[in-house]
């Protein structure tokens, strides 16, 4: 008898999480940005590797001001589901008549942000990638430059600034400019105009923000917005492979970020639902 009312609640939980993971596969995610996202390069190694389609929204040369003058046509009315925005580096080209102040810039963001979550779009936050002083020179006048210790100086400075109204919006980013300054040996070599990444470079860019991107539904295996026993269920039978999950679940599901969907993620999934542990 017990088992015959366990089949049932199980019958009636799964009902209840089937059209969610038909949501999975009707995601839509664009990465809205300048040059670095108009060559449809790291959203391509996203593709490639984890078969998530990226619709290209980039503009080479964008400011925030411009990209805010072609956020709703390219942006709200496509109604994303996630969005990248990946904008700040023409920002701070202080030599040019395109620059856009500190102030300014912290404000466009802040409303790109707003407007997303508005239209009920998760956002990621790609934190501008540092430039390479002496190719950037190359373009630009020295001189305008020189309070800031150089172009990098600028775009760190915009850097700090866009990861500030990130955690103040609460947003999830992904920190391009504190990950490529960590790297050993330097991040110059993955920059070989000064601004651009290379392959490799736009393969490291993908993978974080791949991990930003994952973040965003850590535990929440069927994309209803929280972590509850229904998230459990379906990991721990995909792990018993009872349930097959989709690949975008699969990375979901993986809470540990070990590569695999095990043991580990159920359990700490039902310790984030009896609130001994918190799945960030
Ligand atoms: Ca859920
Ligand atoms: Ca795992």
């Amino acid at each position: 008898m017990k088992k015959l009312l366990y089949f049932f609640v199980s019958l009636v939980m799964i009902a209840s999480i089937l059209p969610f993971s038909a949501l999975a596969d009707d995601l839509t995610v664009i990465a809205f940005g300048d040059s670095i996202t108009a060559a449809d390069k790291w959203q391509k190694h996203i593709e490639a590797e984890y078969g998530i389609d990226i619709i290209n929204a980039g503009v080479g040369g964008d400011t925030t001001n411009s990209a805010k003058a072609r956020f709703k046509k390219d942006v709200l009315n496509k109604k994303p589901d996630i969005v990248f925005i990946s904008l700040g580096i023409n920002d701070c080209a202080i030599d040019m008549s395109r620059y856009v102040d500190l102030e300014t810039y912290k404000a466009n963001m802040a409303y790109f942000i707003d407007e997303c979550e508005k239209a009920g779009a998760k956002v990621i936050v790609n934190i501008p990638t540092p430039v390479v002083d002496e190719q950037y020179l190359t373009r630009h006048k020295k001189e305008p430059f020189e309070p800031y210790g150089g172009p990098n100086g600028i775009v760190t400075v915009y850097a700090d600034a866009c990861r500030e109204v990130a955690i103040e919006k609460g947003v999830v980013f992904a920190d391009m400019n504190a990950y490529f300054k960590s790297l050993d040996g330097g991040y110059v070599k993955y920059f070989p105009d000064g601004v651009h990444p290379s392959d490799t470079g736009y393969k490291m860019y993908a993978s974080v923000a791949m991990e930003a991107y994952q973040s965003l539904w850590r535990g929440d295996v069927n994309f209803d917005g929280t972590i509850d026993k229904f998230d459990y269920i379906l990991v721990k039978r995909s792990c018993m492979k009872t349930v097959t999950l989709g690949e975008k679940q699969l990375l979901s599901a993986d809470v540990n970020k070990n590569g695999e969907n095990d043991t580990y993620d159920y359990i700490l999934i039902k310790r984030h639902c009896m609130k001994t542990f918190v799945i960030l």
